[in-house]
Order: structure tokens, then sequence, then C-alpha cells
């Protein structure tokens, strides 16, 4: 009260609303008028910031947040009612006709797709200090996550302009401009700006890419629900992250959504910080969505027992409602248990869960997507992780918060939405980077580590199975073993996205009789380069601009690029070679550059 003279009327109405949701002891320990004035200021800009990010506000926040604390406490089942069980999808097998054919459609699907990336989380698993973002996706080209991912939308861009305009760019007068939203957190808005502006937004035109800030949430310190101060600033109220389903509401509340839909766009199709493999996925599964006329589609891998992914799972509830929906890693087993399932959460005979694993990659048709945001703001349906200190739940060991997740999302829709899945090969589709390579070493055999370690292996094994599958001989992997994690190592091939949007693509740039060795290492930075009658044992790199055409045909021989040990404690070695476990000793290499448009033939 003695601080009231200092507030303007708005910030008058925010204290009463905190004092009328019981949160008076955030004003308790406030110094007389005349001392910390400017941080009293400050701590009603945070209220008002936490207060309008909110769908409903911070009364509505404390709210929720009682219910869902009192539920925690009283053990309350979320699934109460449900049973599981294995839902029907797609499931593609990689090159086939049927795949060929989606991809196809997937293509023609992309001029009127949207993409939406989220990256507002740091991390901690991975252990990495910087965004993850700007982590190489693989050493041989350098690479990183962003970079990649853009090149991809410009790629799929591009082709997609090519087969249902004819058109043929670069120069060939394509308007489509595929939207590109990041979003960002606090942790990691100011470094993904600068990623992107100290590299020219990676090729893309900066007005196709917005930025939009998640704002974190207030944490809580009880059951009920009272706010925690920051614990370093009394006039603070401590915040964590809310979870990647944000991202729903702040599309919404961008105006994003309508602007998207007024241009002719029909997909919205979100996206995780560190899959490599990812946009080897899309076509096809796109194509999916498309065919299939899918409201929401989530991509899927096959999944091991108790791997930390969550389920895809057929919900239906005795009073007859059914639903298809991610059940998270760590409530499938239990769910499992409780309704039946003995054994919980545990492989079949093909040596997986018979429930697919969610790599959390949405594709959403966007005129059903905005009936639905329409209705709710965006909010998706929330949870709360408390830790408690003992058995009587009454007291925490640190503060938490309500959290929640786009894969969410479909809990809301009516029974008459049309959600399904599309399942691809995971060596196809997903290797995230995620575990430090403390935790990666400790990972069960036979599951997949999710480390920088094995995320980079991925793509060279995805790269030279595709090669296979498209008629080349790639040599067999051999074991390695880095950051105690024994990988199979397959030659280093990579490849720019405009090189090979779609299998077909691939499949159109190599003939002959081509030959790769385990030693070899290629990267094609090159968007019109053929392999023909290619024997390649040792390291070929081509740099080439994109109207250049390039024959190459003939035999590479040199001692190419050698892949050493480091040890990831090793702090004498940056962190982004450190958390994988070696670098490239760059021996050898045949290089050619084409700086100039024209038909070139190579023959080393
Ligand atoms: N993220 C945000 O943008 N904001 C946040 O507040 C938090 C995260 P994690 P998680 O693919 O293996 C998910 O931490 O949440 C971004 C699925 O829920 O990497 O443990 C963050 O930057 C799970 O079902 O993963 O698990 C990152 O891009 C499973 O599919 C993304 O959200 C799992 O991913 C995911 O954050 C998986």
């Amino acid at each position: 009260h003695k601080n009231l003279q200092l507030l303007s009327s708005g910030q008058i109405e925010l204290a009463k609303m905190l004092l009328e949701m019981g949160q008076s002891h955030l004003f308790e320990h406030w110094a007389d008028p005349g001392v910390d004035d400017e941080e009293k200021k400050g701590f009603f800009d945070q209220v008002d910031r936490l207060n309008s990010s909110y769908p409903g506000g911070l009364a509505s926040y404390v709210k929720s947040a009682r219910q869902l604390l009192a539920d925690s406490q009283a053990g309350k089942n979320p699934f109460d009612g449900f049973t599981p069980s294995v839902p029907k999808g797609e499931v593609l097998t990689f090159g086939d006709e049927d795949f060929i054919n989606f991809e196809e459609a997937g293509i023609r699907e992309a001029q009127k797709a949207a993409f939406v990336l989220v990256a507002g989380g740091l991390g901690e698993r991975l252990g990495y200090n910087g965004i993850k973002v700007a982590l190489p996706a693989e050493t041989a080209s350098g690479t990183c996550f962003l970079q990649y991912y853009i090149e991809s939308i410009l790629a799929l861009q591009e082709a997609s302009c090519r087969l249902v305009q004819g058109l043929s760019p670069p120069n060939g007068g394509c308007q489509t401009r595929i939207p590109f939203v990041i979003m960002t957190s606090d942790d990691t808005h100011a470094r993904t700006v600068e990623l992107l502006e100290s590299n020219s937004y990676f090729g893309m035109e900066p007005a196709q890419v917005k930025l939009l800030k998640q704002e974190k949430v207030a944490c809580l310190d009880d059951n009920d629900a009272r706010l925690a101060v920051e614990p370093r600033n009394k006039y603070r109220i401590q915040t964590k992250p809310h979870g990647h389903g944000d991202v729903h509401a702040l599309l919404f509340s961008s105006g994003l959504l309508k602007i998207w839909h007024d241009a002719g766009l029909r997909w919205v199709l979100f996206f995780q910080d560190t899959n490599g493999l990812l946009f080897k996925a899309i076509p096809a599964s796109l194509g999916v969505s498309s065919t299939r006329q899918y409201h929401v589609n989530s991509l899927a891998v096959p999944r091991r027992a108790k791997e930390a992914i969550g389920g895809i799972t057929k919900l239906t509830h005795a009073d007859g409602r059914t639903m298809v929906i991610n059940v998270e890693y760590n409530q499938l087993d239990p769910l499992l248990r409780a309704t039946g399932q003995v054994d919980g959460d545990v492989n079949d005979e093909t040596g997986f869960s018979p429930f697919p694993g969610n790599i959390n990659q949405l594709i959403l048709e966007l005129g059903p997507y905005i009936e639905e945001l329409t209705k709710t703001g965006g909010a998706i349906k929330e949870f709360v992780n408390p830790k408690y200190k003992d058995a009587s739940k009454t007291s925490f060991k640190s503060s938490t918060r309500l959290e929640c997740m786009m894969q969410d999302y479909p809990k809301t829709l009516p029974p008459s939405a049309r959600v399904g899945f599309t399942v691809m090969d995971a060596w196809l589709a997903y290797a995230p980077v995620k575990n430090s390579p403390e935790d990666a070493s400790k990972v069960p055999k036979g599951n997949p580590y999710h480390s920088a370690t094995s995320g980079e292996m991925a793509i060279y094994r995805a790269n030279s199975l595709i090669l296979r599958k498209a008629g080349v001989q790639v040599a067999n992997p051999v074991q390695q073993v880095f950051n105690g994690q024994e990988v199979e190592v397959w030659p280093r091939i990579t490849w720019k996205p405009k090189w090979g949007p779609t299998f077909a693509e691939i499949k159109r740039k190599v003939c002959g009789n081509c030959i790769i060795s385990q030693s070899s290492t290629m990267v094609i930075k090159g968007r019109n380069v053929f392999l023909e009658d290619l024997s390649l044992d040792g390291a070929l790199l081509i740099n080439a601009v994109e109207d250049a055409e390039i024959k190459v045909r003939g035999s590479v021989q040199n001692k190419g690029w050698i892949l050493e040990n480091i040890d990831y404690k090793d702090a004498s070695v940056p962190e982004q070679l450190r958390i994988r476990g070696f670098r490239i000793n760059k021996v050898e290499q045949f290089e050619k550059n084409y700086s100039e448009p024209g038909k070139f033939s190579l023959e080393p």
C-alpha cells in the first residue's frame, strides 16, 4: 500500500488482479517508496508481459495451475477412462512406387505450404552451450541445421514451381516464396537472428523468414499456485519455458495464418531443431496429407519400447470417443499397464514397439487449423510435472510451471477431424541431436543414441542407402566407436538439398556403373551435377553455381579424408566437434569449382 502512489492506473489493475489471485506474498518484501523504484516498475512490466502473452491472462494461468496441481497431488490419471490401442496409418517404404507417387503429390503441394520451426529450447540434455540450429548437421560439408532447413525449403519451392508451373528456376520467373517461421525464446532469439543475418539468411529472402518469440511462464512454488519469486531479484517472478505447444497461440495471434489462408496456402508443417534427415521425408508425407485429406498428419518412425520418443496411440474412451494422439514416453508404459497390458511398453515380434514413434513433425491443413484456433485461441491442453519432496505431495523440491506440447493440438478437435500419421523408415526420417556424449553412451544397446555422433553418421548412412537404391554400388559400413558409442560409418556422402529434393530427382542424377568405397567422401555443392560411371575411392568435392551443368565420370582415387577420434573431455577442441567424438582430417582430395554457367564434362 505504501507504494500505491508510484503506480499508474494500469499497474494498480495488475496489482489488484494479483491480490485477488492470492499472490500478496509477491509484495511482502518491497522496500518503501524511494528505494528500488525502478525495479518495482520492472516488476509490473514483467507482470504485464506474463499477463498479455498467455491466452486468458495470468488469472487464467493460476486457475489452471491450481486445478492441474490438485489433480497431480490426487494422482489423477490424465487418461482416465481411455483404453490405448495401435492406430492405423500410412506406412511407407522408401523408393517403391507408392513412395515415388506420394513424393510427386507432395512436391505439387509444396508451393501451398508454410514451414514452422520450433527452436525455443536450449537443449539442456545435449549439454551444448550454443543454439542447436547453429550446430553442423554433418562436418563433411559443415552445413548447420538452420542452413540445411532453409536450403531444403528453397529446394522444395523450386521443385514445386518446376513441376506445377513448368518453370525452370533460378531465372525462370518462379514467384512462389514458401513462408518460413522460426519460434524462438529469450534463450535463443538473439543468437538465431545473428546466425541468419551473418549468413545472408542462407540464401532465403529475408522477408520470407519471420521470427516469433515465445515468452516464458511464471513458476509455481506450491499446490496453491503461489507464483515463485526470482531467487536473485525479489522484484521479479521466476519464469521457465512453457514448451513447444506455444507455437499455436503465437501463430494465431501473429495474424500469419490468415495472411497465408488469403494467399491460397493449404498446409502448415511444423518441425524441431535438430533432425538432419527430416526433409528426405517431407515430400512423401505432404503427399500423404493431400492424398488422404488428413487435417492432421504426424510423422512417425518405428519405435523401440521405452525409447525416449512419444508413441502415436489410439485412445478409446468408455463413452465411445476416440482420438489418435501422441502419448509421451514416460506415460505410455504406465497407461498400458493400467489398462490390462501387464508387460507395459514392450517390443513385439518385429523387435519394435507396436506404437509408432512420434518424431514431432506435424502437417496441418490450414483451413481446419484456423477454424479450430478461432475457437481455442491456440491454447493447448497443459500439464504439470512437479518434483515433490516426499510422498505427501505437499511441497516441491524446486518450483514448477505449466507446460504444453505442440503435438497435443488434436486433443481439442471434434471426432469428425481427420487425424492420421505416416510411418517412415527411421534411417530415412529421424536422427535428432539431443543427448550429451555421457548420456548417449549409457543408452541401452540397440536403442538409438540421438547424439551429435549418431546424428551425423545417420546422414551419411541415409545418403549411402539412397544412392544404393538409385543404383550406385556403395560399400558396406564399418563399425567404429566415438565418445563411447558404437556406430556404423558409411562413406561420408552429402549433397545440397537442390541436388536431390526427391528420390526421382536423385535417380535422374546418377547413371551407368558408379562405385563408392567405404573410406570415401563425396560433397556435392551444386544443383546439376550428374554422376556417370564414377568410381570413387578418396575424397571428391564439387562446388558449382546453380546453372552450371556438370557430368562427372571416370575414376577418382586419393588419400581422402580420415576420421580421427577426439575425446569429448578434451577442452582444447571446439565444443561442436567434441560432442561428436571425431574430426575430419582432410589429407587429400579432388576438388573442382565451377563459377560460371555452362555445360561441363569432368573426367578426372
Ligand atoms: N522447444 C521450444 O521451441 N520451446 C520450448 O519451450 C521447448 C522446446 P526437445 P522433447 O523428437 O524425440 C519432443 O526438448 O520436448 C523446441 C516430443 O515432445 O528436443 O523432450 C526445441 O527447441 C516427443 O514426443 O524434445 O520431446 C525443439 O526444437 C518426441 O517426439 C523441440 O521443441 C521428441 O521431441 C523439441 O524439444 C523427439
